[in-house]
């Protein structure tokens, strides 16, 4: 089993779209370790998203995760980060496969519904940055 960090942006989040993302979370089979919601600062956001800071979408995208409310999540199975990469689909959601969560809820490449971890580092980089041990019990 492996475990993967994965986030229900703003954008997803504001739609109302939490609770189907979620339906789909459990129906695919992961197990949820970890979940809470947050309303990031712009300081916060940028931390995350530290690694993209010199791209020039750094602002916008932390600009748009501290608009709203998330829910950010510890997800595990096997294979559990590529299986949820694969669930979420493309970056932009016009180029996401059809049944994917970024086709159904995203909007535009910055306004795409859903992260998850990228590999290994990256996932215990991110699950450490919003959770401690305890919370994933
Ligand atoms: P992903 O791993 O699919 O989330 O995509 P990236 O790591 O390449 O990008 C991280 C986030 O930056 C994306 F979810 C959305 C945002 N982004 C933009 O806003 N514009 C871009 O051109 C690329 C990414």
């Amino acid at each position: 089993m492996e475990k993967t960090f994965a986030i229900i942006k703003p954008d997803a989040f504001a739609a109302g779209n939490a609770g189907k993302i979620l339906q789909r979370i459990y129906s695919e089979g992961f197990k949820v370790i970890g979940l809470k919601k947050l309303f990031l600062s712009k300081v916060e956001a940028e931390g995350f998203y530290y690694v993209h800071k010199d791209r020039p979408f750094f602002d916008e995208l932390t600009d748009f995760m501290s608009s709203g409310p998330c829910i950010v999540m510890v997800l595990e199975a096997e294979n559990g980060i590529k299986k949820w990469r694969d669930l979420m689909g493309a970056t932009n959601p016009a180029e996401a496969a059809e049944g994917t969560l970024r086709k159904e809820f995203g909007s535009s490449v910055g306004e795409n519904a859903t992260h998850g971890s990228d590999a290994q580092e990256t996932a215990a980089f991110e699950v450490s940055y919003f959770f401690s041990g305890l919370e994933l019990l």
